[in-house]
């Protein structure tokens, strides 16, 4: 009988990118396991336990897979991903451990101190290849995508072409194969088959640079290959792949485009929601940039089903966007793309916020304020600090503004999952003026504070003592008023998909 491959993903018991490598290895004829270790919780991230850790090594000692793959996606939860390899590595016997996924791309170095190998970049052909080898005792050396420790120096091959044709992928498969969980205890099956909400994505990459994103890092690696780093499936094969979801998953009632921004090819958009609303008809969301909004695609997409809009402004200071995150567009283009969302009547709008870093003055926080006052329509504001991802742009932006030195930067992007965490979501500053004029833009997420907000900006320009205090007690009830609305918008949005799919 030949031996299975077995492949783990963290904190998150939804992954494309391993569904899609499940798809080309069986496609390939490997038997392949899933195992979705530990869910996605970022307000309360947690530590594997012993008992979490125990369950997947003996899982994997009773497999003995030919390897073991980790998906290695981010370094916030790194800690977990070693942790776990540690465990794996002196306990599961001696299948090889590969690491792969976006930290493992951009690190292979740094990962081979827990892992066997590193299979770099786009892994659907690397890894069929890798099996193939592994399975015929064949030599690994000249493999491309791999990283290896060779008498105790990485070697770091190329990475091959990217897949230009992504429809000549075999479908991410649902539902079939063989799956567990790991969340306290080992559960067989597949999570996702019980979900309300299904992911996927229709392109692969991202057309713009944000300094503190990795999708600059990862376009690096790609760029002598003169091939596009932005692809798109045909709609054909999107709705065919969501055809299949609707039939296999009997509570689904959302979905979730991952495109890290959604098209604005206006033939592909408008043959998509044509056929998204008379093949899918279920309400989904997708992520948006200012410079991509146009407002005739906005609409069908409306008409399609288009629930929520999630769009990055990241600062309302033009001078923070432009030199410290790599963002070109103005404050009319963010208005513009407010009022699009506005007029097609999208019923949820999301907008991110980066705020209080060291990057940002008093005055570029207020501009925040007052942008985010000027924005027209209903909208949620997601605001929450400044990760700083390993070889990101902003991470050398920083040391060479003298704002952190090298060390200070690794200890942060490094530190245990609950500090980072702790950071991302911190809502107090030490500063009073900080907190004021933060406090004051969350206010204007809420058509009824907003006046509030306005008379505080007032009082506090003319120094009314009392403008710091009055700005914290409507902070706090802003905060409860949205717990309250998002567990109503998001039961809205689940029960308009059963309707959806009664009607
Ligand atoms: C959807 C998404 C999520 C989802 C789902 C995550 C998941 N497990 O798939 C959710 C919301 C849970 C999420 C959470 C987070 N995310 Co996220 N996410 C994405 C996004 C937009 C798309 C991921 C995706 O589906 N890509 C498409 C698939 C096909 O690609 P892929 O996953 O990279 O997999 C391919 C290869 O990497 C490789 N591969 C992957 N795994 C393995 C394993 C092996 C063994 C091999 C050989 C190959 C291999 O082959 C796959 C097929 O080609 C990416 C951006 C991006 N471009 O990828 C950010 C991204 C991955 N996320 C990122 C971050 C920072 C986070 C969070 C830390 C955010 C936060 N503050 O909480 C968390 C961390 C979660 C975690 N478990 O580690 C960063 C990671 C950067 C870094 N190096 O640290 C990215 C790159 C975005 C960015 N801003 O730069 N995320
Ligand atoms: S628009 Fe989003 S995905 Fe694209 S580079 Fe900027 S942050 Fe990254």
């Amino acid at each position: 009988m030949s031996r299975p491959i077995v492949l783990v993903n963290f904190y998150s018991p939804k992954s494309l990118g391993i569904r899609y490598l499940e798809g080309s290895l069986r496609a390939a004829g490997f038997e392949v396991a899933v195992v979705y270790f530990k869910g996605f919780h970022s307000a309360r991230p947690q530590k594997p336990t012993e008992t979490e850790m125990e369950a997947l090594v003996n899982l994997l000692r009773e497999k003995s897979p030919l390897f073991i793959g980790f998906s290695v996606m981010s370094s916030l939860y790194l800690e977990a991903v070693t942790m776990v390899s540690r465990a794996v590595r002196e306990g599961a016997g001696n299948s090889p451990l590969v690491w792969g996924g976006v930290y493992a791309t951009l690190f292979p170095e740094r990962c081979l101190e827990y892992c066997g190998y590193v299979l770099r970049g786009e892994g659907e052909e690397a890894i069929v290849e890798l099996a193939e080898r592994l399975r015929g005792g064949a030599d690994l050396s000249d493999m491309p995508n791999l990283a290896y420790t060779r008498d105790g120096e990485t070697v770091v091959n190329p990475v091959r072409p990217l897949v230009t044709d992504l429809d000549s992928l075999p479908m991410a498969p649902l539902g079939t194969g063989e799956k567990y969980s790991i969340e306290g205890v080992l559960k067989a099956g597949d999570p996702s088959l019980t979900s309300v909400s299904y992911e996927t994505s229709c392109s692969r990459g991202c057309p713009f640079v944000c300094a503190y994103c990795s999708t600059v890092s990862l376009k690096r690696i790609y760029r002598s290959q003169n091939r596009h780093y932005l692809r798109f499936r045909s709609v054909e094969h999107v709705i065919a792949e969501l055809t299949a979801a609707k039939a296999a998953m009997k509570n689904l009632s959302f979905i979730h485009f991952w495109d890290e921004i959604f098209s604005d090819d206006k033939a592909w958009i408008e043959e998509f929601a044509r056929r998204y609303r008379a093949e899918i008809g279920l309400p989904f969301d997708i992520w948006a940039h200012p410079g991509k909004t146009d407002a005739a695609l906005i609409a069908a997409l409306r008409d399609a089903g288009l629930y929520q809009v999630v769009m990055g402004i990241q600062s309302g200071s033009p001078s923070v966007r432009k030199t410290a995150f790599h963002r070109t567009e103005t404050q009319e283009d963010i208005l513009a793309a407010a009022r699009v969302f506005a007029d097609c009547k999208v019923p949820r709008v999301i907008y991110d916020l980066i705020l209080r870093h060291p990057f940002e003055s008093l005055a570029e926080l207020k501009e925040s304020y007052e942008l985010c006052a000027a924005l027209p329509g209903r909208f949620t504001l997601q605001m929450h600090g400044l990760n700083f991802l390993p070889g990101t742009d902003i991470v050398e932006e920083a040391v060479k503004r003298g704002l952190f030195t090298r060390e200070q930067l690794e200890e942060m992007m490094y530190a245990p999952m609950e500090k980072q965490y702790a950071s991302w979501w911190e809502s107090d500053n030490a500063d009073p003026d900080v907190n004021f004029w933060y406090r004051l833009t969350y206010l204007t997420q809420f058509p009824s504070l907003r006046g509030a907000a306005a008379r505080l900006a007032r009082d506090k320009e003319n120094g009314k003592p009392s403008a710091d205090g009055a700005a914290a007690r409507r902070y706090a009830l802003a905060r409860k008023m949205a717990r309250a609305r998002h567990v109503w918008k998001k039961g809205w949005a689940v029960l308009k998909g059963k309707l959806a799919l009664k009607g």
